[in-house]
């Protein structure tokens, strides 16, 4: 009984910590009776194998039977692509011990590309603030922005580029390649840097290199207006060559189009 922290308790609370007890004990047992195996295991596998080559077989074997059980989550999907994944959903740790969702495209141009934004459905709302911007939102299936904080940690920790799929006024599919991406931490406002361009839909970010983000609460332009209200939050100047958070009923802007006009936006980075 003197087990118990609780020695004044109800016979109802001692049943119940008494089998909390209980439960607790046979997972100690199961793991000291695991340990032991495992221990015996590794002993025979050093003993069998001293001095044969069948020892990296065995630990090959080893390592194949725990991948998956142990595995951090990938830096990116750079990292994930040599493993031969299939573009879909994956978690990721970007730098700080935070673990996010992301959707990995595995065929684009050769694959290993972590999307950061996708804008094509109209249902996500994207006139949103700088907090929201900062850490996320949207649905990683469908329409989103990964988050600044996210790509900024992302971005600093190794060499980068990034791709833009979009899709013009009639449906034809174009693209946009800048030879390195990153953008900067919170104190520089999310700052973009972007190299040199190569693709078919025009350079339409050329304008925005070196420029600070602004949000619908943020106007962080160099315009008297508020760009983030007319044309969505982006790294705008005065405004934007390029503006693809715009509200999606108006179509997103992309001054290399016709009329300016982009219809759907898809946002990708890899490592270079
Ligand atoms: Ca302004």
């Amino acid at each position: 009984i003197c087990l118990h922290g609780n020695q004044r308790g109800t016979v109802k609370e001692l049943k119940r910590d008494t089998q909390v007890l209980l439960k607790n004990m046979a997972i100690y047992k199961d793991v000291v009776k695991m340990n032991k195996q495992l221990k015996n295991d590794i002993k025979w596998i050093l003993e069998e194998t001293r001095g044969e080559k069948e020892i990296l077989r065995i630990v090959s074997l080893l390592k194949n039977d725990f991948k998956g059980t142990c595995a951090k989550p990938a830096k990116d999907c750079t990292e994930l692509k040599k493993y031969n994944k299939k573009s879909g959903v994956y978690k990721i740790s970007p730098g700080n011990s935070k673990v996010l969702k992301v959707y990995f495209d595995m065929t684009t141009d050769g694959g290993g590309w972590s999307i950061i934004q996708r804008h094509q459905d109209g249902i996500v709302d994207f006139q949103r603030t700088w907090a929201e911007y900062e850490t996320g939102f949207g649905n990683v299936e469908g329409d989103y922005w990964l988050g600044n904080k996210h790509i900024h940690q992302m971005t600093s920790r190794g060499k980068y580029e990034l791709r833009i799929d979009l899709t013009d006024n009639k449906n034809e599919k174009k693209y946009a390649a800048y030879k390195q991406f990153s953008i900067g931490d919170a104190a520089s406002k999310y700052k973009l840097s972007v190299g040199s361009y190569s693709g078919n839909a025009g350079d339409s970010m050329k304008y925005h290199n070196g420029r600070v983000f602004s949000a619908t609460d943020q106007d962080n332009d160099t315009h008297s207006i508020d760009c983030a209200k007319n044309y969505g939050p982006w790294w705008h100047g005065a405004c934007c060559s390029s503006a693809l958070n715009k509200k999606f009923s108006s179509n997103l802007f992309w001054s290399s189009f016709s009329k300016n006009n982009a219809k759907t936006s898809i946002m990708m980075i890899r490592r270079i």
